[in-house]
């Protein structure tokens, strides 16, 4: 079959609703199938899940640490323990970033980092607990199952008992991070130490089992090839089956700079592009898709509201993963900016919370807002 009627298949299947599968998705990564084609037939998909809105949130990032016990070779944020880049955040430090979060009307932190040599579990718990006891209307998305694990490694708790234990203490939902590439080809040679693919969708499905939500990555453009990106997408596709519990897929273009491989390029735009459309089209079952503006770069970010993606992440601060690693995005983009990027696009900006209900805001104070009805998504 040609380029063209593979392409031809595959847009009869997803305008009849059916599913897509592995063969379909090595076809839409295939560089003699056009870019554009796919981009259009990804755009239908999203138009009809979400018309013509497009998401963003008022957020922030907080990383406590960067000290870690993995030494990834694609990540320019880490540091050795007694390394002078090496910073460990104090008690204040982090209430700080949560009154300037409070000030700057954010609904929510995003909080990662290292798994630090010395710190307890009880450290990292302990700075979800006093963001939540202070600012108990930001939702704290925070940890990934690289956490979960270690977090697990230290206490001899179950995942569901550390998920439990941290929901108490402020949790609100997982990030996307850690996934990387599930397939073991790759994930041996970029980051052999840390949870594997099983470890990674346990702590999912355990989250989701206790009524949490999360979201999911892929980290392209380095080692892998397009069959570990279809297996990665079609593993993530087989989760959301039996739990429903990812609200949404956020692709992520490998950074260099920094990092032990620097020899790799930065995948172009045109990559950016078919990996976004692709993961619209096999991810059938997964309500949104985002374009991180701080990974993409601003101009690709809009042009990727038209080639499958809903959402554009936030306002973010104090993003560190991205900029240790080479990105040259600004730290952080106004309200009124991230509106108008979007209005550019022929979109309709919508704030939403973390779970992606409606954000409605008071006109005279923009830190006083309240949750509206979640967003619809027609299937
Ligand atoms: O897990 C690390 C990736 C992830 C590099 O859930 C790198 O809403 C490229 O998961 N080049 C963390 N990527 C970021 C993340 C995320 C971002 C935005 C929104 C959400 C969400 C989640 O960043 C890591 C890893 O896959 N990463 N280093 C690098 N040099």
């Amino acid at each position: 079959m040609s380029a063209n009627e593979r392409l031809e298949s595959i847009a009869q299947k997803v305008r009849a609703g059916e599913r897509l599968d592995f063969e379909d998705g090595l076809a839409l990564y295939d560089p003699a199938v056009p870019l554009q084609e796919v981009g259009e037939l990804a755009n239908e998909v999203r138009e009809r899940m979400h018309g013509n809105l497009a998401y963003y949130n008022i957020n922030t990032h907080l990383n406590p640490t960067n000290v870690c016990i993995y030494r990834c070779r694609f990540c320019a944020f880490r540091s050795d323990l007694r390394d002078p880049k090496g910073y460990l955040m104090t008690d204040d430090q982090i209430l700080d970033r949560g009154q300037e979060a409070y000030n700057n009307g954010c609904t929510e932190m995003h909080i990662v980092g290292g798994l630090h040599h010395k710190m307890p579990y009880e450290w990292y718990r302990g700075v979800l607990q006093q963001l939540h006891d202070r600012f108990p209307t930001i939702h704290l998305k925070a940890w990934t199952p690289v956490e979960i694990g270690w977090f697990e490694h230290l206490t001899k708790m179950s995942v569901s008992e550390i998920l439990l234990d941290l929901r108490s203490a402020g949790l609100g939902s997982l990030p996307g991070g850690g996934a990387e590439i599930f397939h073991s080809e790759v994930r041996d040679q970029i980051c052999e130490h840390k949870a594997n693919a099983h470890k990674w969708f346990d702590v999912h499905r355990q989250a989701h089992r206790l009524g949490m939500r999360s979201n999911c990555t892929m980290l392209y453009g380095h080692l892998e090839q397009a069959f570990h990106r279809v297996d990665h997408l079609l593993r993530l596709r087989e989760l959301q089956d039996e739990t429903g519990g990812f609200q949404t897929f956020i692709p992520l273009a490998f950074h260099p700079e920094n990092t032990q491989l620097t020899n790799i390029a930065k995948p172009s735009a045109l990559a950016d592009l078919r990996n976004m459309a692709v993961a619209r089209l096999l991810l059938d079952n997964i309500p949104h898709v985002k374009a991180y503006w701080i990974m993409l770069g601003i101009e690709t970010a809009q042009i990727a509201l038209h080639y499958g993606a809903d959402d554009i992440d936030g306002t973010v601060r104090h993003e560190l993963i991205y900029h240790d690693a080479g990105a040259k995005t600004p730290e952080f983009l106004s309200v009124q900016r991230i509106r108008q990027l979007i209005e550019e696009t022929g979109r309709i900006p919508v704030e939403r919370d973390t779970l992606y209900r409606k954000i409605q805001r008071d006109e005279t104070d923009f830190r006083n807002w309240s949750v509206g009805e979640p967003v619809a998504v027609a299937s």
